[in-house]
């Protein structure tokens, strides 16, 4: 039986490559999209997802919006680097799919009340804003769920500041709400993420494939590698969406740590940051788990994989 996902994002060059691979991965079943302010506007990211979905052949689902800001501080995106659209490099097409009438929030927790426990994985790959406001909303979902596997923090170094990472920083608050709860969650950090390059070998595989969404995960890849050049000074671009995806749909690709984990507030060159106490043994109630490790090459067969099957949907 393939895993039913729900995925609450912010496109975004990696979230899309991220929705790509939970449509096209057979193990995965996307039951519905959310979405969150970060990389841009709520209303630039959800016009992005909805884009995608019609680049991706994805029909049926609900796609909703939430949150337009966080819960306490001022709005920041990123057009650094994910350009003025959120998603800058491909041409976007006009959607096709109608915007759920429900806030994401909403619809984050009717999924997950109205199927079976424990068969509801909540994927989100943006800030935290709408999962900590389901929790609080319907406090139920949080022994219903199956597991969190979200895409954020650091546990050495940060990339929106020394020691944070942009989707825990732009809301620490709601980051803290959710690693907090007593959900299965695993962390995917940028400390794994930042082997997950798309390196020009990895693109050649893209482009190989030849269909309209292969082309337009390369020109994603050819736009995000610019702004990872010349901002973060990197050879080749890190992909850290799908890896959250990937490990949902294999675990076995990360090497994991049992350890609890929280949110700094308060720090004055700490805020934002993910703090995981790697004292052994773990506490028995710790629900908490970093990846610390990736295995890059099966990583990308995923990818690569998911993207063929897909196809030319139009
Ligand atoms: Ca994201």
């Amino acid at each position: 039986m393939p895993q039913k996902i729900l995925l609450d994002c912010d496109p975004g060059h990696d979230d899309a490559i991220a929705m790509l691979l939970a449509h096209g991965n057979p193990e995965i079943d996307l039951v519905a999209v959310t979405t969150v302010m970060g990389n841009q506007t709520l209303e630039k990211v959800t016009r992005n997802a909805l884009s995608v979905a019609r680049v991706a052949g994805i029909t049926g689902i609900p796609f909703a919006a939430g949150s337009a800001r966080p819960l306490v501080r001022e709005i920041e995106t990123a057009p650094t680097i994910h350009g003025e659209s959120g998603l800058d490099g491909p041409e976007l097409p006009e959607p096709l799919l109608e915007l759920d009438s429900r806030n994401a929030v909403e619809l984050i927790i009717e999924t997950i009340m109205t199927n079976e426990p424990g068969t509801i994985t909540l994927v989100p790959t943006g800030a935290l804003t709408n999962i900590a406001l389901a929790a609080r909303m319907e406090p139920r979902i949080v022994e219903r769920v199956k597991e969190v596997v979200l895409m954020g923090g650091g546990t050495n170094f940060g990339n929106w500041s020394a020691t944070a990472e942009f989707n825990i920083v732009i809301d620490p608050e709601a980051a803290h709400i959710v690693f907090n709860e007593a959900w299965p969650l695993t962390q995917i950090p940028i400390d794994v993420t930042h082997e997950a390059l798309a390196t020009p070998d990895v693109v050649e595989r893209f482009t190989a494939i030849g269909t309209a969404p292969a082309r337009f995960v390369v020109e994603l890849l050819d736009f995000f590698g610019s702004t990872y050049r010349e901002v973060q000074g990197f050879d080749a671009p890190p992909v850290h969406d799908p890896c959250a995806v990937a490990y949902v749909i294999d675990p076995s690709i990360f090497t994991v740590r049992r350890a609890p984990i929280t949110v700094e507030l308060v720090g004055t060159l700490t805020a934002g940051m993910t703090v995981a106490d790697f004292r052994a043994p773990a506490p028995a109630d710790c629900t908490t788990q970093v990846a610390i490790g990736i295995d890059t090459p099966r990583f990308w067969d995923l990818v690569v994989d998911a993207v063929e099957r897909i196809g030319d949907p139009e």
